[in-house]
């Protein structure tokens, strides 16, 4: 039975499919974030009928009907031995001073490792340094300066399906140097017994950073996708104050059971609309974009409520 205790799916899920595009396999784990009243932008993954991975930008007036750039995202670097792999995959877009940073895992012969470009306008994405090297396929970056540094969240991986999985913190005074490396959280039992990851960019609250994430339980028939919250201290976010034992949802629904990838709900994007209400756009069953509405104080509750 689906968990709709907090989080209430939209009823015309999925809101981005393979069908937005001629050329995708499948369109999920995408990041969005709202510029303004009916104005989102975002960077969306779009696996191919080759079975490249690739990243292209959408814009839309409501967050859910999307129009996806037919072709890649422009995104530049000065550098010819930084550049955008074909196996570019699971964007996060934080919007800091101004300017939104985007990460994603930028997959190359050496394994995954974190891609790191910014954008003002989504036209064209200025490519940075390649934020972590191999192996790592999870980065998010928090929305402001952290007792005066640039700070993120990541999860160290394999080169391939990693059956395992911490979040660790780490802190930059430049965006190219990273250090003061520390261990966040790692897989605790039930749905988030083999690996936890992070999702969207952490969410400023009086109670804490609210950290959105995955958890990944493994059944005789593969690895489960939940969604998971926590609150981290807000000037020491490695340090945890309250994290969910209860999932905030599970897949349930068909598009999240049904895909190429089976039974994955993955939160990638949060916005804040009205009224207090946290829109959370997660993929599906690595096939499409799915979209679930609660509001922040009952994200909040919930997460205290149902804590370890
Ligand atoms: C992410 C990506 C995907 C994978 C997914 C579940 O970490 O690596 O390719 O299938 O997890 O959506």
């Amino acid at each position: 039975m689906a968990n709709e205790t907090v989080f209430k799916r939209y009823a015309g899920n999925p809101v981005v499919t393979a069908r937005a595009l001629p050329g995708a396999n499948s369109i999920h784990n995408s990041a969005i974030v709202k510029r303004g009243e009916g104005d989102y932008a975002g960077v969306f993954r779009v696996d191919e009928l080759s079975m490249d991975f690739v990243l292209h930008v959408g814009f839309s007036r409501d967050g859910i009907r999307w129009d996806i750039d037919p072709g890649p995202a422009q995104i530049r670097s000065s550098h010819p031995d930084v550049f955008v792999t074909d196996h570019s995959y699971d964007p996060r877009l934080t919007l800091l001073e101004g300017t939104y940073y985007l990460t994603w895992c930028n997959a190359g012969p050496q394994g995954p490792k974190i891609g790191f470009a910014t954008t003002k306008d989504f036209k064209t994405f200025t490519q940075g340094e390649d934020l972590l090297p191999p192996a790592n396929r999870n980065c998010v970056v928090f929305p402001r300066t952290i007792e005066g540094k640039y700070a993120i969240l990541h999860r160290p991986s394999d080169r391939g399906h990693t059956p395992f999985g911490d979040i660790f913190y780490a802190t930059s005074p430049d965006f190219e140097h990273w250090g003061c490396h520390r261990f966040v959280f790692g897989p605790m039992g039930g749905w988030q017994g083999l690996k936890v990851g992070p999702g969207p960019a952490p969410i400023e609250t009086e109670d804490g950073w609210l950290l959105i994430y995955h958890g990944v339980w493994r059944s005789c028939n593969g690895y489960l996708y939940y969604i998971g919250g926590a609150l981290l201290d807000l000037d020491k976010p490695w340090k945890v104050l309250y994290r969910t034992k209860d999932y905030l949802l599970s897949p349930t629904e068909s598009y999240e059971r049904v895909g190429d990838v089976p039974n994955v709900c993955f939160p990638s994007a949060a916005v804040m609309e009205p009224n207090d209400t946290l829109r959370l756009y997660y993929g599906c069953a690595d096939t499409c974009v799915s979209m679930a509405e609660a509001k922040l104080s009952d994200v909040i509750e919930f997460v205290k409520n149902h804590s370890f």
